[in-house]
């Protein structure tokens, strides 16, 4: 099994944030999607989507889509941390609040993102090179998708120590990856305390090691 991943990228940082908390250990392969990794040969055929993360079993399945890595290897890992839920109720409430925090934040703040900044000029959907001109529009929207939810989710947050209950999910390193991405936007997060103070909680679990 193989773990093709590049440290600095949101998707494959959820991933690595899972490893971290659960302990999993697996073999990695870094792939650097800056310098177009990705497209060669063997990644390309292994994931036509052509983005990290993916996961390379020893049957020759591909597994992309960094939740569905983790789900997996929380299910095949006999691991006491299960950041999916231990009963149908958690895995519920946990996957509600993992993809609320994609929908509303992570998919509009990355969009956001590869419309705003110039390096991501001919790069604007993930896993492709072309000529799609980018929109700054699309950043106004994904701030304002990401507020709405912020405001929602702050005042949830005074109910709760991590978003989906108790126990640290994959929700929260979803959530943590959508606050990187509002700062990396200059996002104003000045009335947003409880968010505040629930990132800076992931931060000291879940920043990378300089
Ligand atoms: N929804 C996917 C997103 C995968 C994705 O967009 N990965 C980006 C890095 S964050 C990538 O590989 N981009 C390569 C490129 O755009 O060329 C997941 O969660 O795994």
């Amino acid at each position: 099994m193989r773990l093709y991943q590049f440290d600095l990228a949101p998707a494959s940082r959820r991933v690595t944030s899972f490893l971290k908390e659960t302990g999993i250990k697996v073999p990695i392969v870094q792939l650097n999607v800056r310098d177009g990794d990705q497209f060669e040969e063997p990644f390309s055929s292994l994931n036509p989507f052509h983005c990290i993360p993916f996961l390379e079993l020893e049957n020759g399945t591909t597994i992309s889509e960094s939740v569905a890595i983790c789900r997996f290897l929380e299910e095949t890992n006999n691991t006491s941390k299960k950041l999916f839920g231990k009963n149908s109720q958690e895995r519920a409430i946990i996957e509600m609040w993992n993809r609320r925090l994609e929908i509303d934040g992570y998919v509009p703040l990355i969009n956001g993102i590869r419309n705003k900044f110039e390096r991501y000029k001919g790069k604007v959907l993930p896993g492709t090179r072309n000529d799609l001109p980018q929109v700054p529009e699309i950043a106004k929207r994904g701030i304002e998708s990401c507020r709405i939810l912020f405001e929602r989710l702050n005042v949830h947050l005074n109910t709760t120590t991590n978003v989906a209950g108790d126990a640290l999910s994959i929700a929260d390193i979803t959530g943590y990856e959508v606050v990187q991405l509002a700062i990396a936007l200059e996002m104003k997060l000045d009335e947003f305390e409880e968010i505040k103070a629930w990132h800076e909680k992931l931060e000291r679990r879940f920043k990378l090691d300089e």
